[in-house]
């Protein structure tokens, strides 16, 4: 089916699902088929015009009365007009909370004015393992998954996380994140490299929202006795709660000369192309984008071994995966793979083979053909 006409709602902040869903609609809207953001703030990589892409504000309502600002009722009624006036023909919500119940209510409301319109949920994974399964949020979570009219998951470790979780009836299609190889290659720049690196130092580079979950100190901590073996240097990038305390505790390792904290960099790719090591060692990780975003610059990744990071980050060929917590393991694997140049190409061969597996030239299509079959499938009710 071509020429769809879809709805993406997702959170347009730094963060692997709203990275994903804008980079999903953006290649959507390259293929010829006209995109519609829904989201409360310009998705931080709609960057510049493309044709076929058109972006909705949800209105930001502050009433004396409110102390939280019901942003439900206003994502669900901008869900209603778009769908509405723009006649959409499929709207794919990414993160379940609130998103997915949200849209439930919009289908209720179309419906009463003659739209059908179906519902397709991605799951990202704190959606599921984190905030979703908090009973304060469950029943709702679990029951607007159910009635989506399809449901994806960024990874298997998810989909069964996620059947693990909540009592639901709906089958759940794994569709892999992806990566655009043609912005995320290792491209030279030297002169990073010699700014960042001046003595020939091994770069390390750690990517994320500086959550709990993100075990931030365990890169620290690894990288102090790393750096005890050979000359290193650690990129911090990202921002987000617990970056005070990683500053702190840079203070008090005596690591300040040798760890910078760049804060939020759209370029990424730019610093990862100067990188040797990419550190994951999360708690919980339904994909790992940041990872993989890392393998298809060439950089090996030392990860935990949680969730979905298997799936992307193969033990021993694309970097090495330890036990969470585990940064003995996680220093010597990342030591091994230093120690020669040889050894080092290798694994960078390795991990964008890896990466190219996920390239969006293969996965896009599979929810283009998963929205024709649930456009196609799903009856009214
Ligand atoms: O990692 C986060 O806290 C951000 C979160 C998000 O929703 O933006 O990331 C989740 O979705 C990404 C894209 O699908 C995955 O690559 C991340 O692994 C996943 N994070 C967790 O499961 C902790």
């Amino acid at each position: 089916m071509y020429g769809m006409k879809i709805g993406i709602v997702c959170y347009p902040t730094f963060g692997g699902s709203g990275v994903l869903a804008t980079e999903l609609g953006l290649g959507l809207a390259k293929k010829g088929h006209e995109v519609h953001f829904i989201t409360y703030r310009t998705p931080f990589r709609l960057t510049a015009f493309q044709e076929n892409v058109f972006y909705h504000e949800v209105s930001d309502l502050n009433y004396p009365l409110f102390e939280y600002a019901p942003y439900e009722t206003a994502l669900a009624s901008k869900m209603v007009d778009v769908v509405l006036h723009e006649d959409l023909d499929v709207l794919h919500v990414h993160y379940a909370v609130p998103h997915a119940s949200v849209a439930y209510m919009a289908k209720k409301i179309l419906l009463q004015k003659g739209k059908y319109i179906p519902v397709v949920t991605t799951l990202h994974g704190t959606d599921i393992t984190l905030v979703g399964r908090d009973p304060a949020m469950a029943p709702v979570v679990s029951f607007s998954i159910d009635k989506s009219d399809g449901v994806t998951a960024v990874s298997h470790a998810l989909k069964k996380q996620t059947l693990e979780a909540f009592d639901i009836s709906n089958d759940i299609k794994v569709i892999h994140n992806f990566i655009d190889l043609n912005r995320f290659s290792r491209q030279n720049k030297e002169h990073f490299k010699q700014a960042i690196a001046p003595n020939g130092e091994r770069i390390f580079i750690h990517v994320s929202n500086f959550r709990k979950v993100k075990r931030v100190d365990d890169v620290i901590k690894m990288f102090a006795l790393v750096e005890k073996e050979i000359s290193a240097t650690l990129l911090m990038i990202g921002d987000g709660p617990d970056r005070y305390k990683m500053e702190a505790l840079c203070r008090e390792m005596g690591l300040c000369d040798k760890i910078r904290f760049l804060g939020k960099q759209e370029a990424v790719e730019e610093l990862l192309a100067i990188s040797d090591i990419f550190v994951m060692p999360s708690e919980n990780e339904s994909f790992g984008l940041a990872a993989l975003e890392a393998m298809a610059c060439q950089v090996p990744v030392i990860s935990s071994n949680v969730g979905g990071i298997p799936e992307v980050n193969i033990d021993g060929v694309t970097g090495y995966i330890s036990s969470v917590g585990d940064i003995e393991a996680m220093a010597k694997n990342a030591l091994s793979i230093l120690k020669s140049e040889e050894e080092l190409t290798k694994f960078r061969k390795a991990a964008l083979t890896q990466a190219e597996r996920f390239s969006i030239d293969y996965i896009l299509p599979q929810y283009e053909d998963y929205y024709a079959e649930i456009i196609r499938t799903t009856v009214y009710a």
